[in-house]
């Protein structure tokens, strides 16, 4: 509905996928798009659902909880229904479709590791099914920008390693104009580590180059911050400037093409 307001065409795409223990999820992923006609288009994706189990929590009965997912999910969606905002407020040059998957984060949790198949397959399933059954039949864009975790204080941004696989050249287009804008201490310019999530989906499943703007160091003991996938991840890490620079970085892009 917000979508809807902003002036984009909305489609809605239901899907009933296999989540690693065999649970039937009921998913669905919700695409709003921008100057619908134009050939020239870019891609903004984050995903909407939140993990069903805080199993990095350091406390052991928190295991099975689900967690807020304030910057896990919820930050990504946040930045992104503001840039929407800008666009119904002043449309820009090229077409623009922002998606929403769901079914990102029903991964094996830790403690059902040793009983199911831990494979990088069970992570990322609404996007992978997109990528698969694309809302426009062999739809394209020229290329797509992931926001996974960009709302937590302290965050950093390293080029993700598939991103420069498959994206280089979009990459470095972005860290630059975050540097431009004077956001040179979130988006470090050195390589990070690479992490599974559904740039890679989409990029296996449509061919179209993508990049991850995610908070992950490569510095650090598994890579994510402290508070991934535990009771933390609440509205108490989010810090407005971090998802600004990310919003105006990305909406800097969009008009400059
Ligand atoms: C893995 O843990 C393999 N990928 C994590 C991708 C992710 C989870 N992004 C947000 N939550
Ligand atoms: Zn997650």
């Amino acid at each position: 509905s917000e979508l809807k307001r902003f002036g984009a065409q909305v489609y809605e795409q239901e899907a009933t996928l296999k989540a690693y223990d065999g649970t039937p999820l009921e998913a669905r992923n919700i695409i709003g798009s921008f100057n619908p006609d134009k050939d020239k288009r870019i891609l903004l994706f984050a995903h909407w659902d939140t993990r069903p189990y805080s199993d990095h929590d350091p406390d052991p009965a928190n295991h099975k909880k689900p967690l807020d997912g304030a910057d896990d999910g919820a930050s990504g969606v946040g930045a992104l229904l503001e840039i929407a905002r800008q666009m119904g407020m002043k449309a820009p040059e090229v077409g623009v479709d922002i998606i929403f998957f769901d079914a990102e984060d029903y991964g094996t949790p830790e403690f059902a590791k040793d009983r199911y198949n831990d494979t990088s397959d069970t992570w990322c399933l609404g996007s992978r099914f997109w990528g698969k059954n694309p809302h426009k039949p062999g739809y394209k864009a020229e290329f797509g920008i992931l926001l996974d975790m960009v709302g937590a204080k302290d965050a950093v941004f390293y080029k993700e390693y598939i991103s420069m696989k498959y994206a280089a050249r979009y990459v470095d287009e972005v860290w630059e104009a975050a540097r431009n804008l004077g956001y040179g201490k979130y988006f470090i310019n050195a390589n990070g580590g690479g992490v599974t999530d559904d740039h890679e989906a989409v990029i296996e499943e449509t061919g179209i180059p993508c990049l991850d703007i995610i908070n992950y160091d490569p510095n650090s003991e598994n890579g994510f911050r402290e508070h991934w996938h535990t009771q933390n991840d609440n509205m108490s890490n989010i810090d407005k400037n971090v998802l600004k620079a990310v919003g105006q970085t990305v909406l800097e892009v969009v008009y400059n093409r």
